[in-house]
């Protein structure tokens, strides 16, 4: 057999991993000699995912690693298309900017459009390579850090103009149909962050980080961005000795207050989200969980203004389960955004995994429906490849995978939901509570006095099983 014919075998059989090798008109692979990535007309017709073809849905039983198995964006699911449940959006810092370095081993991935250097010819280039791999993948939202697109400048200004010469491109390659889930400002890599931003002992600090999120604001504003996210960051102590907790806080509202106005003054409708992240870097992280990052728009009036981003990875790592922290947001009408991975139990670290997890996916597209969908929100896949895999199409499988993953949850949800028994369990648990007595408790209207009449009335209660064990056989079945 020649290796022609070999090759045509291994497509026919599907164990090639990348069965969609150039078929059509050959294409110009991107090249840093600039020969094939401009035209006498200036138009760019380099590619930087030659052979990788736009991805479809082609169900359960398909062995294409490039396909999608349980991801049908048009489908119908409970009311919504999926793409509309799930509105997931590619995050530039992990995709376009992830190296695979780590705090022991140096950088693993060496994409072939990357040439070395923090220039902004090469933001731009990376750009190209971040809306065709968007493109390819079919979905319709990107989110970026200010610093992952443009490289920082000696000055505020400087920095500025290369962020504005990177976004009027983004806004370009964009074109009608792709926006930003969200921006944000990076306001922890660079050394002057050191003491935190909003919390920075320095009011230079304080005031750099202020614009820095100024003109973040306003470029996710003009990319037509649905969110701006807060991170904390470094926001948060390794230690009380030398640190003035209540002045810290209270410079963090003043600073969240500034972002309302600011997002007021300049006609920007998108949702404000803060995102809980326990320890790491900082021992004590202001915004540790949930409840804790809820709670602080509550204390200093900023009620309303805030909605929460829940990262599975961070709530692992504050000791809740995703599901935990969905819900805690959600029956608080704060779940705005959720930053879609997983982490390594045994690792201890933020290693922002792509979810593979049915059961865990199934929990989080539980709260998902439960909150009717996500929008103005969605997921954003906050991450990134393992250091071990760098082939180009590693980007693609990762993303299909943990896309996948989550759309098998909603199918198990769909299943659950029209099954009924697990709803139906949770209802006679509390159905005591169905009763004349129970609707006054829970109007409020129910005092100690009364009650103990009704407790000497009744006797020694009854107490029924919780069926803890039958809930999770329920569920499992929907797996
Ligand atoms: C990192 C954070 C980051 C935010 C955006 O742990 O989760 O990815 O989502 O700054
Ligand atoms: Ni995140
Ligand atoms: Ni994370």
């Amino acid at each position: 057999m020649e290796a022609k014919d070999i090759l045509v075998l291994l497509l026919c059989l599907n164990l090639f991993p990348l069965a969609a090798i150039a078929v059509g008109p050959p294409t110009c692979p991107v090249d840093l000699d600039e020969e094939c990535n401009v035209d006498s007309s200036d138009k760019w017709k380099g590619e930087f995912f030659p052979g990788i073809p736009k991805i479809k849905y082609e169900g359960p039983s398909s062995k294409n690693p490039l396909s999608y198995k349980w991801y049908n964006a048009e489908e119908e699911i409970l009311g919504k298309k999926m793409k509309d449940w799930m509105r997931f959006s590619v995050a530039f810092w992990h995709t376009s900017r992830g190296t695979g370095g780590d705090p022991f081993g140096a950088p693993t991935k060496f994409w072939p459009w990357e040439d070395g250097t923090n220039s902004v010819a090469m933001a731009n280039r990376r750009m190209r390579a971040h809306f065709e791999f968007i493109n390819k993948l079919g979905v319709d939202r990107w989110c970026f850090h200010d610093r992952d697109i443009a490289p920082d400048g000696k000055t505020l200004a400087e920095s500025n103009a290369n962020l504005d010469e990177v976004v009027a491109l983004a806004k370009e390659l964009q074109g009608t149909k792709i926006l930003p889930l969200w921006g944000t400002a990076q306001l922890f890599m660079h050394p002057h962050y050191m003491h935190g931003a909003a919390t920075s002992s320095e009011v230079g600090v304080y005031a750099y980080a202020a614009a820095q999120v100024k003109k973040a604001m306003e470029v996710t504003h003009y990319l037509g961005g649905e969110n701006f996210v807060f991170w904390g960051g470094r926001e948060g102590y390794q230690s009380l000795l030398n640190t003035d907790m209540k002045r810290e806080l209270d410079h963090m509202a003043r600073f969240l207050q500034a972002a309302v106005d600011w997002k007021k003054k300049i006609g920007f409708n998108g949702t404000l989200l803060i995102e809980p992240k326990p320890q790491e870097p900082t021992k004590h992280q202001y915004d540790w969980d949930a409840a804790t990052t809820a709670s602080f728009p509550q204390k200093y009036g900023l009620s309303g203004e805030f909605k929460l981003n829940i990262e599975c990875n961070h709530a692992t790592l504050s000791g809740h389960s995703c599901h935990h922290e969905l819900e805690t947001a959600r029956i608080n009408g704060l779940l705005g955004n959720i930053d879609a991975n997983t982490g390594d139990p045994q690792i201890g670290w933020d290693t922002d995994q792509f979810l593979t997890d049915i059961g865990e996916a199934t929990l989080v597209m539980l709260s998902v429906v439960r909150n009717g969908g996500l929008a103005p929100g969605g997921f954003n896949f906050d991450a990134k490849l393992r250091r071990e895999s760098t082939d180009v199409e590693d980007l693609f499988i990762s993303h299909i995978s943990g896309m996948d993953t989550l759309a098998r949850g909603l199918r198990n949800v769909a299943k659950l939901m029209e099954d009924g028994s697990l709803a139906e369990l949770v209802r006679k648990r509390y159905e005591s509570f169905d009763t004349e007595i129970g609707a006054q408790i829970e109007a409020g209207k129910a005092d100690f006095e009364m009650l103990e009449t009704k407790a000497m009335e009744w006797g020694e209660p009854r107490v029924h099983s919780a069926k803890q064990e039958l809930a999770e056989m329920i569920f499992q079945s929907a797996l």
